[in-house]
């Protein structure tokens, strides 16, 4: 009996969605930072193997809007629990169950499909505040397993899909057995590119970039041309992102190259125009324009 189904990871910022979803696929397909709200699009992958196929969801973290965009995320991630097979709902180890979680544990009262607590990040708890999670969060919810796990070290993920495929219906393969993702090529440069500008700036800063793949050429000896516009909201901003001596520019680029080149298995040369463009994360119209459209 062949098993599929679409499941879905949601839960608020940072919890490690995008970290466990790269684990399962074993390739990185969704970017990951130690910045909340990293994750702005729902990012499907599929894991196929001769028994079963999963499609996987990562969403952006749920969390309290302040702008358009971040209305467009959460949008993203509620949309995502509807019509699923399985949602995966992860938060770490805390003794206390917060007022994001709460918020999340309404929405799933409304999900079809069941639920499965994963409790991430054990490798850097202990198992009395793993245990009394466990317990606060069994009172709150009836979920259909309860799995703490890492991934980020791969400890007990392996354990989880298991368990996913055992919850999934009898089904067809929706996507041909070689396709990963649904998320095109440039989307996922503009999103490597966005990583490393997360990963370089602080503050502020860096929720307020966006990248725009455009141009992405590859000549005939191999090698990748690509030119992105890196936008961010203010002019001072545009200051710290080039940073003294262009410094900070020049280290984004060159991490950007590096993972491009792994990514695209080719070499690469990257060209990074930084513009402002004012309160673009409250523009409908720029929001569009980079991508942050309305889910089908
Ligand atoms: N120690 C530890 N860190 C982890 C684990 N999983 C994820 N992380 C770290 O937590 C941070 C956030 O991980 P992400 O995967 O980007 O989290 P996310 O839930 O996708 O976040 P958003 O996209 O912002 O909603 C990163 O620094 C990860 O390396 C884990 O199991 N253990
Ligand atoms: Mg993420």
């Amino acid at each position: 009996m062949f098993k599929s189904g679409f499941v879905t990871i949601v839960g608020r910022p940072n919890v490690g969605k995008s970290t466990l979803m790269n684990h399962i696929m074993g390739e990185k397909l969704s970017i990951v930072s130690n910045k909340p709200q990293t994750t702005r699009n729902n990012i499907q992958t599929i894991l196929t193997t001769k028994d079963y196929q999963i499609v996987f969801v990562d969403t952006p973290g749920i969390h309290k809007p302040k702008h358009k965009l971040g209305e467009y995320m959460v949008n993203s991630a509620k949309e995502s629990m509807k019509e699923v097979d399985l949602v995966i709902f992860i938060t770490n180890p805390d003794e206390e169950l917060g007022r994001g979680d709460k918020f999340i544990l309404e929405t799933l009262k409304n999900s079809k499909a069941p639920v499965f607590l994963v409790l991430n990040k054990v490798d850097e708890t202990t198992k009395e505040k793993v245990a009394m999670s466990l317990a606060k969060f069994s009172q709150e919810f009836n979920f259909k397993e309860i799995i703490p796990i890492s991934a980020l070290r791969g400890k007990n993920v392996d354990k989880l899909v298991e368990l996913m495929v055992e919850n999934l219906p009898e089904g067809p393969q929706y996507y041909p057995e070689d396709m990963i993702t649904d998320v095109q090529e440039k989307f996922v440069v503009a999103e490597l590119v966005r990583e490393k500008a997360l990963r370089t700036l602080r503050d502020e800063v860096p929720h307020g970039i966006a990248v725009d793949v455009i141009q992405m050429k590859q000549k005939e000896n191999g090698t990748y041309h690509i030119e992105v516009d890196l936008i961010c909201e203010k002019d001072s901003h545009k200051g710290i992102i080039i940073g003294k001596d262009g410094q900070s520019l020049r280290k984004i680029g060159e991490s950007a190259r590096y993972e491009l080149e792994r990514f695209l298995d080719s070499k690469v040369n990257i060209k990074i125009w930084v513009k402002v463009r004012k309160e673009w994360r409250d523009n409908q119209n720029l929001l569009k324009e980079l991508g942050y459209k309305k889910n089908k």
